[in-house]
C-alpha cells in the first residue's frame, strides 16, 4: 500500500505540486481533467454485491501491484539516467521554429542588438520578472504567449515550462534558455559585455541535475544567480553588491513567489475575481473562443481555490494568508528604510528590485495586491519600479500590424 502512495504522490507532485503560482493553473487544470477522463473510463456497469467486493478487491490488489512496478520502474529509470555532475549545455536551433508571434515590443533606443523571442504566460510571476527585466532594460523583443492548455507553441520543445526564450547568437543561430532567473543573468552579463557572443555567454548556464531531499531527480540551471563579468565587472560593482542581489533574488523565487496562490485564490470569489483578471491581462476573449474562455475562468478559478489550500499547508502558512505577505513585504521595505535607500539597488532598481517587482506584478489586479499596497509601506517602492518598467518599455505592436513578420 505504500507503494502506492508513493506512486500516487508522485503523480501528485509531478502534476499539481510543482505548479505552486498564480500562471500555473492551466497545466493544473489539464491533469485534473484526464485524471477525471481517467476515472470515467474504469466506471464498469453494476453487478450483484460480492461480485462489485471482489472487482474492488483485485482491482486494489492491481492498483497496488502497478503502483509498485511504476514506483520501482520510477527510481530506477531516474538513478540509471542519472550521471553525477552532469550538465547540459543550452539547446541550439538552427532556425526558429514555427510559431505564432503574439506581439512585440519595439524601442527605437535600443542597441542591445539582441533578437529575443519570449515565449510565456502572461500573468505568470516567474514571466512578469523576466519582462519588468526586459523593460527596464529598453530591449526590444517578440512575445509568443502560449495556450496553457494546448501547449502548441512550445511543443517543438523539450522544455515545457516558461517563461523560455530563444536568443540569436552571433552565427544567426538561437539559443534555448530557460528559467527566468537564468534568463535573466543572462541577459544581464551580456548587456555588461557585448563583446562576448551572447551564445559564449549561454555556455556558464548549463542544466545540470541533482537528487533532492526525497531522492528524486531534480534538474536545475547552474549559475543562475551570478552574472558572468569576467574580468569586466563594472566600477560600483563589489562583491558584497553581488552577494546581496542573489540573496534577495533568491528569497523572490523561494519565499515570496510561494506566497502568490495561496493568497490570490484565498477564497472562492476571490479565484474567481484573479481569473477574471487573468483573462483581461492574457487577452483571453481574442486568443480563446469565449465557451473556452469561460471555462478557464470558472474550473480555474474552483481548481485553484482548492489547490492553493494545499499549497499553503505545503509552504507552512497559517489561514491568514494575508499576515504572511505583509510579512515579508515589510521584511523588503524596512531593509531599504534601515538602508535609507529608495531601491535594494540604491538609486535605481537592481535585479533583485526587478525580480520582486516582477513576482509582486504577477498578481497586480488581485484583491491581495489591493490589500498589500493598504496595509504593507510597499506602494512607494512598487510604483517607483514600475514607473521606470514603464518608462523604458519599447512601443507595443500587436500581431495584426505584425503579419508579414509572423506568418
Ligand atoms: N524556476 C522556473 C519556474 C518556471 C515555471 O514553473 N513556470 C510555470 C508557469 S508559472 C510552468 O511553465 N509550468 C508548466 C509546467 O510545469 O508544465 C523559472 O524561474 O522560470
Amino acid at each position: 500500500m505504500s507503494s502506492l502512495r508513493v506512486a500516487l504522490n508522485r503523480r501528485f507532485v509531478t502534476g499539481v505540486v510543482s505548479r505552486p503560482s498564480v500562471g500555473y493553473v492551466l497545466p493544473v487544470w489539464r491533469s485534473i481533467g484526464s485524471q477525471v477522463r481517467r476515472y470515467a473510463s474504469q466506471v464498469t456497469p453494476k453487478r450483484n454485491g460480492t461480485s462489485t467486493f471482489k472487482l474492488a478487491l483485485i482491482g486494489a490488489g492491481l492498483g497496488a501491484a502497478s503502483g509498485t512496478v511504476y514506483s520501482i520502474y520510477g527510481n530506477w529509470k531516474d538513478k540509471s539516467s542519472h550521471m553525477e555532475h552532469q550538465r547540459i549545455p543550452p539547446k541550439i536551433l538552427k532556425e526558429l521554429p514555427d510559431v505564432r508571434i503574439t506581439k512585440r515590443f519595439v524601442n527605437p533606443n535600443d542597441n542591445s542588438d539582441l533578437n529575443i523571442i519570449l515565449f510565456q504566460y502572461q500573468t505568470c510571476p516567474f514571466c512578469c520578472k523576466v519582462r519588468a527585466f526586459l523593460d527596464y532594460m529598453g530591449i526590444s523583443y517578440s512575445v509568443v504567449e502560449v495556450d496553457a492548455v494546448l501547449r502548441q507553441d512550445i511543443k517543438w520543445s523539450e522544455q515545457k515550462k516558461v517563461p523560455m526564450i530563444l536568443v540569436q547568437q552571433g552565427d544567426g543561430r538561437y539559443i534555448q534558455m530557460t528559467d527566468s532567473s537564468a534568463i535573466i543573468s543572462l541577459l544581464a552579463s551580456y548587456l555588461n559585455d557585448k563583446q562576448t557572443d551572447v551564445g559564449d555567454l549561454a555556455k556558464f548556464y548549463p542544466m545540470i541535475s541533482f537528487f533532492d531531499d526525497n531522492d528524486k531527480k531534480r534538474l536545475d540551471i547552474l549559475n543562475k544567480y551570478f552574472l558572468m563579468y569576467q574580468d569586466k565587472t563594472p566600477k560600483h560593482i563589489t562583491r558584497d553588491t553581488q552577494e546581496d542581489e542573489r540573496k534577495w533574488r533568491t528569497w523572490a523565487d523561494s519565499h515570496l513567489v510561494h506566497l502568490i496562490s495561496p493568497n490570490c485564490y484565498r477564497t472562492l470569489s476571490e479565484a474567481r475575481e484573479t481569473f477574471e483578471w487573468f483573462s483581461k491581462a492574457g487577452e483571453w476573449d481574442i486568443y480563446f473562443p469565449k465557451w473556452e474562455r469561460d471555462l478557464m475562468v470558472n474550473v480555474g478559478a474552483f481548481a485553484m481555490w482548492g489547490i492553493s489550500k494545499m499549497l499553503k499547508r505545503r509552504h507552512g502558512l497559517s489561514d491568514d494568508v494575508r499576515s504572511h505577505i505583509y510579512e515579508a513585504l515589510n521584511k523588503w521595505t524596512k531593509e531599504l528604510e534601515k538602508r535609507k535607500q529608495k531601491f535594494m539597488g540604491g538609486d535605481r532598481p537592481n535585479l533583485a528590485d526587478l525580480s520582486v517587482f516582477g513576482v509582486l506584478n504577477s498578481m497586480e489586479g488581485c484583491e491581495a495586491f489591493g490589500d498589500c499596497m493598504k496595509n504593507t509601506k510597499i506602494g512607494e517602492w512598487y510604483n517607483g519600479v514600475k514607473k521606470l518598467v514603464d518608462k523604458n518599455r519599447g512601443n507595443l505592436v500587436r500581431r495584426a500590424e505584425l503579419m508579414p513578420l509572423a506568418a
